[in-house]
C-alpha cells in the first residue's frame, strides 16, 4: 500500500512550501506542491500609477527583488514604446549581475550542499591545512556545544552523502567563505541601487543614479573578488560534485523534470535590446533537438488545483486573482503557468538548453549527465560564468562612456521628467527578463493613466505549479515521481526540490498572523 509522506515546510528554500508525496515499494508514485500563502501583488499595484508598480513589484520577495523592479520597468516602458538609454542599460546589467553573483553560491553552499554532505565527518579531518583545521576546530566547537544550526537539522546521511573528511571539510570551509562573498555581491547590488534589499534607482525609463568614478571603482574591485571566488571555488566545487560524487545520480538523471524547457532571454547586449547575454527559447521534449522562438500567444495559467475563481486557462492578460479558498480539488495558492498546454520547467537548465551553451553541453556530453539535479547545480553553475565575465565589458563600456562625458543625457531620457511624460493614458505592456530562478514576466494593462490590472508570472510558478485543468503535474510533482525515498529519511525529496531553487515567496505572498488560517480577501 502507498505510503504518504508529507515535508512542511520544506526548509532551505525561500518562502513556504508543502510537499506530499506517495511511495510505493521505495518509490515515489505521486507527488503534490502546495504553496500555502497568498501573494496579492497583483492586487495591490491594482488602481496605482503604472510608474510605482517597479517599487511594489520588487517586494514580492527578499531575493530577486531587482529582478522584478527591472521587469516592471519593462513593461511600463514596452507600453510607452520607451527605449532605454545606453548607460541605463548597462546600469540595470550590472546592478541585477551583481544579484545573480550573489544568488547562486548562495544557494549551492548555503540551500543545497548540505544535502550531499555528511557534515559531522568533519570530525575525521586530519589533513594539515590551517585553515580547514580552523574550519575544524570552529565546528567542532559547535557541536560540542550542542548548537550546530544552520548545518543541522537535517535529514540523515545515506547511500549518497559524502563522507570523505577531506572533501566534506573543504566544502564548509567554502561554505564559510561564501557567506562572506555574498555581502559583497550585496554591496555591489547597494552601490548602484542606492540600498539593498530593495533597490532605488531604476525608475520607468531609465535609472536615476549617476555613478561617480569611485563608486565605479569600488564595484569593480569587489567584483573581482566576487568573480575570483565564483571561478576558483563555486564553479570548480559544482564540477567537482557533479563529475565525482555524485555522478551516478547525475548519469541516472536523478529528478530529472518534463524535458519541456521555457527561457525568453535576458541582459541586453546592445541598445536595441534584441541581442542579449541569455537568448530565449522553448524546447519540448517531442523534439529535444529544436529551440522554438517563444510564442507569447502559448502561455496561459490554469487555475483549476489553485485558490483562485474557477476560470477557463488565460493569458497572463486575461488573468485575474480572487480567491476561492472553499474550491474543492484546490490544493496551492500558486497557478499552472503552461506552454502551449506544457508542464514546462524554467531556470539554469532551461536557460542552458535553449542556448545550447557550449561549456556545459560539453560537461554533460563528456560525463554522460542527463537531465535532472545534478545538471540544474551544474548549468547553475556554467551560467554564472557567462554572467560574470559579461559584467566586466559592461562596466568598461560604462566607463567609457563616462569618460565621454555622455552618461548624463543617457540615464534617463525625457520620458522619465515628470513634466514631459506621463504614463500612457491607456495601453498593454509586457516585461520578459530571466531573473536567477528562470523566466519572469509582468504583465500590465493600463486604463485612464492607473494600473487596472497586473499579472505576474515568476519562476517558481512555472515550476512549483500544481495539476493543470488537463491533471498534467507541474515540473517539479513530475520531477519528484519515480525517484527513489525512503520513507523514514527522505532526503531525496529535497534534494530534488532544491535543485530547482524554489521562491515560494515570489510564488506566493501574505499570511495571516494566527498562522493557520489563510488570510481573506
Ligand atoms: Ni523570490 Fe524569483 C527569482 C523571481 S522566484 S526569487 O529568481 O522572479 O522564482
Ligand atoms: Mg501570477
Amino acid at each position: 500500500m502507498a505510503k504518504r509522506i508529507v515535508v512542511d515546510p520544506v526548509t532551505r528554500i525561500e518562502g513556504h512550501l508543502r510537499v506530499e508525496v506517495e511511495v510505493e515499494n521505495g518509490v515515489v508514485v505521486d507527488a503534490w506542491t502546495k504553496g500555502t500563502m497568498f501573494r496579492g501583488i497583483e492586487k495591490i499595484i491594482q488602481g496605482k500609477d503604472p510608474r510605482d508598480a517597479v517599487y511594489i513589484a520588487e517586494r514580492i520577495c527578499g531575493v530577486c527583488m531587482a529582478s522584478h523592479g527591472w521587469t516592471s520597468a519593462m513593461a511600463v516602458e514596452n507600453a510607452h514604446g520607451a527605449i532605454l538609454p545606453p548607460a541605463a542599460r548597462l546600469i540595470r546589467n550590472l546592478l541585477v549581475g551583481a544579484l545573480w553573483l550573489h544568488d547562486h553560491p548562495l544557494h549551492f553552499y548555503h540551500l543545497s550542499a548540505l544535502d550531499y554532505l555528511d557534515v559531522l565527518a568533519i570530525a575525521g579531518y586530519q589533513g594539515k591545512d590551517q585553515n580547514l583545521l580552523t574550519v575544524k576546530d570552529k565546528i567542532m566547537k559547535l557541536v560540542e556545544a550542542g548548537d550546530t544550526a544552520p548545518l543541522t537539522p537535517r535529514y540523515e546521511p545515506d547511500d549518497f552523502s559524502i563522507r570523505d573528511p577531506e572533501i566534506v571539510t573543504s566544502a564548509l570551509a567554502h561554505y564559510l567563505q561564501a557567506l562572506q562573498i555574498q555581502a559583497k555581491a550585496k554591496k555591489m547590488s547597494a552601490i548602484l541601487g542606492g540600498k539593498q534589499p530593495h533597490q532605488s534607482s531604476i525608475v520607468v525609463g531609465g535609472v536615476t543614479i549617476y555613478p561617480t568614478d569611485q563608486q565605479l571603482e569600488q564595484f569593480k574591485q569587489l567584483l573581482e573578488e566576487v568573480v575570483d571566488f565564483v571561478k576558483k571555488v563555486y564553479v570548480p566545487d559544482v564540477v567537482f560534485f557533479a563529475t565525482g560524487p555524485l555522478l551516478s545520480l547525475a548519469q541516472a538523471g536523478f529528478g530529472a523534470g518534463t524535458g519541456n524547457y521555457l527561457a525568453y532571454g535576458a541582459f541586453p547586449m546592445d541598445d536595441s535590446g534584441r541581442e542579449k547575454l541569455f537568448e530565449g527559447g522553448f524546447v519540448s521534449s517531442s523534439q529535444p533537438e529544436k529551440v522554438q522562438q517563444v510564442d507569447l500567444t502559448k502561455i496561459t495559467e490554469a487555475v483549476t488545483s489553485s485558490w483562485y475563481q474557477e476560470s477557463l486557462p488565460a493569458h497572463p492578460w486575461e488573468g485575474t486573482t480572487e480567491v476561492d479558498l472553499d474550491k474543492s480539488g484546490a490544493y496551492t495558492f500558486v497557478k499552472s503557468p503552461r506552454y502551449n498546454g506544457l508542464s514546462t520547467e524554467v531556470g539554469p537548465l532551461a536557460r542552458m538548453t535553449v542556448a545550447r551553451h557550449k561549456p556545459f553541453l560539453k560537461l554533460v556530453e563528456e560525463y554522460a549527465i542527463k537531465p535532472g539535479a545534478v545538471a540544474r547545480h551544474l548549468a547553475r553553475a556554467q551560467e554564472t560564468v557567462l554572467v560574470a565575465d559579461a559584467m566586466f565589458e559592461w562596466l568598461k563600456d560604462l566607463e567609457h562612456l563616462l569618460k565621454r562625458g555622455k552618461i548624463h543625457n543617457s540615464l534617463r531620457p525625457d520620458i522619465h521628467d515628470s513634466k514631459h511624460w506621463e504614463p500612457p493614458r491607456r495601453g498593454r505592456g509586457v516585461g520578459l527578463n530571466e531573473a536567477p530562478r528562470g523566466a519572469l514576466g509582468h504583465w500590465v494593462e493600463i486604463d485612464d493613466h492607473k494600473v487596472k490590472n497586473y499579472q505576474i508570472v515568476v519562476p517558481t510558478t512555472w515550476n512549483v505549479s500544481p495539476r493543470d485543468d488537463q491533471g498534467i503535474p507541474g515540473p517539479i510533482e513530475q520531477a519528484l515521481i519515480g525517484i527513489p525515498v525512503d520513507p523514514h529519511n527522505p532526503v531525496n525529496l529535497v534534494r530534488v526540490i532544491r535543485s530547482f531553487d524554489p521562491c515560494l515567496a515570489c510564488a506566493v505572498h501574505v499570511i495571516s498572523s494566527d498562522g493557520d488560517k489563510m488570510i481573506r480577501i
